[in-house]
């Protein structure tokens, strides 16, 4: 008699599951923006085009599986078209990613199918200019299955994106030959994170000693590769492209293609506070602004690499 009650409960309770997780969908909408910025910890401000008015643009995150709504908005005040490639969808490049006037919108649901960290990026003509002038940002696809011992869970998450800065006035075409480059962009500034080499930088990325921080980089260099490498630390473990099955272990220096992200972990000694330098360890683009410290510390602020905190603006 219980059964005969509970049965139908049961059975519509997993019908609505089903329901549920079959239409999950996450919503994400964006505005490309053209507008001065301020690209150093002086306060330095020039010409960038974003999506949102950050650099990098929000965070997307989202699990294996879902769907991504997405509206791109082209705000009317802008010159130029826009549009949006994100590298996590498998899609129609003369569809979904065709440019958007401004005053104009375009929607497309892609499902994110492949686990691991992504760049999105404005791909318009000329896309050299969209990706110098700031137009990109990072989604992460987190694993249907979720942490495991080959993919454990981490005690701090912080995404790092490095970017080019040109000269103000710098043509599509010189961008492209790497013409008048003048720095490395950390998340939208030069030494963002870095009070080491720029005494007007008031940021570290911080963890306690012994805590796994996990770094989602992205390279949104438009030619060059970053080797990335966290001076007086080693990666603990690195996945490439961030899917869980393509992990390494104990890495010193990694190279990381133009478009291309990566997951790296770093475990700090636990019995004492020190300090790493995320370097892009090509030093051309390491004394030009590509350098992040990482302090390990007792007192580390609790919040940060945490919740919505993961992009330290
Ligand atoms: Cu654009």
């Amino acid at each position: 008699m219980l059964l005969k009650t509970l049965l139908p409960a049961v059975i519509g309770l997993a019908v609505a599951t089903a329901s549920v997780h079959a239409s999950e969908s996450v919503k994400v909408v964006m505005t490309a923006k053209e507008h001065d910025l301020v690209v150093d910890n002086r306060g330095t401000s020039q010409r960038m085009w974003t999506f949102d008015g950050t650099i990098p643009g929000p965070l997307v995150r989202v699990r294996q599986g879902e769907v991504v709504d997405f509206t791109l908005r082209n705000h009317e005040d802008n010159g130029n078209s826009h549009s949006m490639d994100f590298h996590a969808a498998r899609a129609d490049v003369l569809d979904e990613f065709a440019e958007v006037r401004p005053g104009e919108e375009k929607q497309f649901s892609f499902k994110a199918e492949y686990p691991g960290v992504f760049i999105y990026h404005c791909g318009a003509d000329s896309m050299s200019e969209h990706i110098a002038r700031g137009m990109y940002g990072v989604i992460i696809v987190e694993p249907e299955e979720g942490y495991s011992d080959a993919f454990p869970a981490p005690d701090r998450e912080y995404v790092l994106v490095h970017g080019d800065l040109f000269e103000e006035g710098t043509s599509a075409r010189d961008m492209t030959m790497g013409n008048r480059w003048v720095g490395t962009l950390v998340n939208g500034k030069v030494f963002h994170y870095d009070p080491v080499h720029d005494p007007n930088a008031s940021l570290t990325l911080d963890a306690k000693p012994g805590e796994r921080v996990r770094i989602y980089f992205v390279n949104a260099h438009i030619n060059d590769p970053v080797a990335l490498h966290p001076i007086a630390g080693i990666w603990e473990q690195v996945w490439d492209n961030g899917h869980p099955k393509n992990v390494s272990h104990g890495l010193q220096t990694v190279l990381i293609a133009p478009s291309h992200g990566m997951i790296l972990d770093i475990v700090s000694p636990a019995d004492r506070p020190t300090n790493n330098a995320i370097v892009d360890h090509a030093m051309k683009r390491a004394m030009n602004g590509g350098i992040s410290v990482l302090m390990h510390h007792p007192d580390a602020d609790p919040e940060m690499g945490r919740g919505d905190n993961l992009i330290i603006r």
